[in-house]
């Protein structure tokens, strides 16, 4: 089931790149925190082998940034996460998992600290504006919470150390992975990290104003001629390859950091004040029962999972996919679920009931590996 159409409105919200993106022949997008996120160029399977070989760059605009700025911004950003955030650097980014006063997840962004009375947090597709808003409102803290105009543009692939290079300067390549500098684009600084929502290398420049946005798109692309580089987007399945989760699909309110997989993304003693940390303290003690898991299934490749799809074993439930694609270079269904802990260990043997039938299947580990 794929929606033919998506109707596109002022509240859709454009970015600073759609005239590129759609001057370069997007064939469809998702809508991602209110704002549109190109899925396809030439083909999902295509563009997965072009990213895996060559260089993109994506709109990811969509990663919004939630801005925490004033005296109290350190205490609101570890009020967010039981991630421990008090070592985190100037020129460090931090996957923190974000929980509710349960301990259920509601966002998984990176956060960047900014300076010591700045920080950005690079949502996934949840309001986090509206709930840091509210605890900074209900704390009485001394923040602006507020969405700057900042958009990432992400490099992806193995030659974007390369094109980066090229645009920037040499010192793009002594950024250490989740590390960032800041560095010129037509005289404007802007923060260029060493990530990405792939596990084919790169960087995400977080474009400081709209208005860079089409001349670094255009340098980009000029610069990157002879390196075969292209427009693309987060590539669903390279990312299911890689173990990459997404809010919403592979977790929802209903799953703890725990999981998700998340735990070593958590200090929960040491993350005092957070949201949450009653809960998952209490969770360390006996571990999940359910965990995310790779999953493999036979058979022809299947279509894309838009709604769970039930995991049995020995005629009981015993999980659910919410990511699926066949891998081209594995040669097989590639899957993210969320498996019991009795059917957990990898080469147990399950049944996942697809629109197109049941499929014979085996949990692994994630990332999915030839093997
Ligand atoms: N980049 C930025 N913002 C984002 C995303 C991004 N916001 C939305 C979404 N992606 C948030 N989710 C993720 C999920 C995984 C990773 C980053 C953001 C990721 N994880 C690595 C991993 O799991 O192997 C590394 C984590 C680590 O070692 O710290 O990269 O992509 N700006």
């Amino acid at each position: 089931m794929q929606p033919a159409l998506l109707s596109v409105s002022v509240r859709t919200r454009r970015t600073p790149f759609t005239n590129r993106v759609t001057a370069a022949g997007v064939k469809a997008y998702t809508v991602y925190n209110h704002m549109l996120l190109p899925t396809v160029f030439e083909s999902v399977e295509a563009d997965y082998h072009h990213l895996k070989r060559h260089v993109q760059v994506w709109d990811v605009s969509c990663e919004r940034q939630v801005e925490i700025k004033g005296p109290d911004a350190f205490r609101l950003a570890q009020v967010l996460t039981p991630r421990d955030l008090s070592r985190m650097k100037d020129d460090q980014c931090y996957y923190i998992p974000m929980v509710d006063e349960s301990g259920g997840m509601l966002n998984d962004p990176v956060a960047l600290c900014i300076d010591d009375q700045r920080y950005w947090v690079s949502v996934a597709d949840s309001d986090v504006l509206l709930w840091a808003k509210g605890i900074a409102a209900g704390l009485r803290l001394e923040v602006d919470v507020d969405e700057p105009d900042v958009s990432p543009l992400a490099v992806q692939g193995p030659k974007a150390e390369d094109l980066m290079a090229r645009v920037f300067d040499d010192s793009v390549r002594d950024i250490g992975f989740f590390r960032y500098r800041k560095l010129a684009f037509e005289g404007k600084e802007m923060v260029v990290a060493r990530s990405g929502y792939s596990k084919q290398g790169g960087f995400e420049i977080y474009v400081d104003g709209s208005e860079y946005g089409e001349p670094l798109w255009d340098a980009l692309f000029a610069a990157g001629e002879d390196l075969a580089v292209r427009p693309g987007c987060p590539n669903v399945i390279e990312r299911i390859e890689s173990g990459l989760l997404s809010y919403g699909s592979d977790m929802t309110r209903d799953n703890t950091p725990h999981e998700c997989g998340l735990a070593r993304f958590c200090d929960t003693r040491a993350a005092i004040g957070c949201i949450g940390r009653d809960a998952l303290l209490r969770m360390l003690h006996d571990g999940p029962s359910r965990q995310v898991r790779g999953v493999r299934m036979q058979g022809e490749p299947v279509a894309p999972c838009t709604q769970p799809w039930p995991v049995y074993a020995d005629d009981q439930r015993v999980g659910q996919v919410t990511s699926a694609a066949w891998s081209p270079d594995l040669q097989i269904n590639v899957a993210i679920g969320m498996i019991d802990a009795s059917h957990w260990d990898t080469g147990t043997i399950v049944e996942v009931d697809t629109p197109a039938g049941l499929r014979l299947a085996d949990v692994t580990a994630l990332p999915h590996s030839s093997k």
